[in-house]
C-alpha cells in the first residue's frame, strides 16, 4: 500500500506533467462570445467578443475583442485584446461579432460597433500586421453603415460580418440581421465593389458564414430564434444555395450560437457560443468548439454540443 505523503507526490507530479487540457467552454476566466476564426502558418487564431454584462443586466455590455491561438485545438494561448470599440474613432459602443482574414501578409479584421454619428450598427475593418494585433482602423470610417441598406426599419441589421477571398482573389463581405446581404470587396479589402445584393436562406436571423471545403461552398447562418445552426451548399461564393439543414440545436439558456468554421491541421472545427460557464446566460456566453465532420457527398453532420470539445490534434511545427 502507497503511503499517503508519496500518494500526493505522485498525483502532484502527474498534474505538472500533465497538459492544460481545455474542455468547453474554452474559457473560464471570462464570459465570450461571437467566436471568429482564423488559421495562419499551422496555428489556429480565435477572435471572440467578451461579454462584460452583470448577472442582473438586461442587455450587451461589450468593448473589446479578445485573440487567442492553439497548437492543437486543446491548448489555448492568451493573446490579450488586440482592438476595442475605441479602435474606430467613428465608433461608441458594441463589439460585436467580427471576422478575419488575411491578404498580402496584413490581417484585416471586420467588426461590428455602434456607430457615433449615423444611427444604428455599423461595420469597421481594422487592419494588422499580425494576427493577434494590434489592430488600427483601416479607412478612417465605416465600411457599412445603416442609412446604406433599407430592407428592414432594425437599427441593427447591419451586424455580423464574415469575409471569404475566393480562389481566383474575388473577396466578399456577407453580413446581415433579419436579411442576409453581400457585396465584393476591391483588392483593398477596404473599399466595397459594386452594390449590394440580398440572399434568401430559410428563416435567417443573423450570424452568416462562407467557406468553402474542396470544391463546394459552404453558406451557414443562425436560423429562428432561439438560434439553431443552418446552411445551405454552392458551387460558388454567391451560389445558387441549396439549403441542406441544421447543424446544431438552439441553447437552453441564451437565443444565440454564433458560429465560425475552420480546417486545421486535417480536420474540421466549429466554433459557437453556448450559456455553460458557471453564471452564464443570455448576455454571459461562452465559447466553445467541436469537431465537424463532411460525409462523403459533401454534407456535414449534425454536430452534437459536446463538454469535452475536440481531441488534441497537434500541427506538426507549431509551438508554444
Ligand atoms: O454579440 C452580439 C450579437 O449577438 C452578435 O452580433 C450576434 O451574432 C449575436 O451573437
Amino acid at each position: 500500500m502507497l503511503k499517503k505523503s508519496v500518494l500526493a507526490t505522485a498525483v502532484a507530479g502527474l498534474a505538472l506533467c500533465a497538459p492544460a487540457m481545455a474542455g468547453n467552454p474554452l474559457f473560464s476566466d471570462i464570459f465570450t462570445a461571437d467566436p471568429a476564426a482564423l488559421v495562419d502558418n499551422n496555428r489556429v487564431y480565435l477572435y471572440v467578443g467578451r461579454d462584460e454584462a452583470k448577472a442582473e443586466d438586461k442587455d450587451y455590455l461589450m468593448k473589446e475583442w479578445r485573440v487567442y491561438s492553439s497548437c492543437d485545438m486543446k491548448n489555448w494561448k492568451a493573446h490579450g485584446v488586440p482592438l476595442n470599440v475605441q479602435t474606430f474613432a467613428w465608433a461608441k459602443a458594441d463589439a460585436w461579432a467580427a471576422d478575419i482574414a488575411k491578404r498580402n501578409g496584413k490581417y484585416y479584421f471586420y467588426a461590428t460597433v455602434e456607430h457615433k454619428d449615423k444611427p444604428g450598427k455599423a461595420i469597421g475593418v481594422a487592419v494588422s500586421d499580425s494576427p493577434t494585433g494590434p489592430f488600427k482602423d483601416a479607412r478612417g470610417s465605416a465600411i457599412i453603415t445603416n442609412d446604406m441598406t433599407k430592407q428592414t426599419d432594425i437599427s441593427w441589421d447591419d451586424i455580423d460580418p464574415a469575409v471569404f477571398i475566393d480562389k481566383n482573389g474575388q473577396a466578399y463581405l456577407y453580413w446581415g440581421n433579419q436579411v442576409m446581404k453581400y457585396v465584393k470587396l476591391k483588392p483593398n479589402m477596404i473599399d466595397v465593389d459594386g452594390p449590394i445584393h440580398t440572399v434568401a436562406v430559410p428563416h435567417f436571423t443573423e450570424a452568416t458564414y462562407l467557406h468553402r471545403h474542396g470544391n463546394t461552398y459552404y453558406l451557414s447562418w443562425s436560423r429562428e430564434f432561439p438560434e439553431l445552426t443552418a446552411y445551405s451548399t454552392g458551387p460558388s461564393a454567391t451560389g445558387p444555395w441549396t439549403y441542406r439543414g441544421v447543424i446544431m440545436e438552439k441553447n437552453e439558456k441564451v437565443k444565440t450560437i454564433h458560429h465560425a468554421i475552420v480546417d486545421f491541421n486535417g480536420k474540421s472545427y466549429i466554433f459557437y457560443h453556448n450559456d455553460k460557464l458557471p453564471g452564464g446566460g443570455e448576455f454571459r456566453r461562452s465559447v466553445a468548439a467541436e469537431e465537424l465532420h463532411y460525409n462523403p457527398d459533401g454534407t456535414i453532420r449534425f454536430i452534437p454540443q459536446t463538454a469535452e470539445g475536440p481531441a488534441a490534434n497537434p500541427a506538426p511545427g507549431c509551438q508554444g
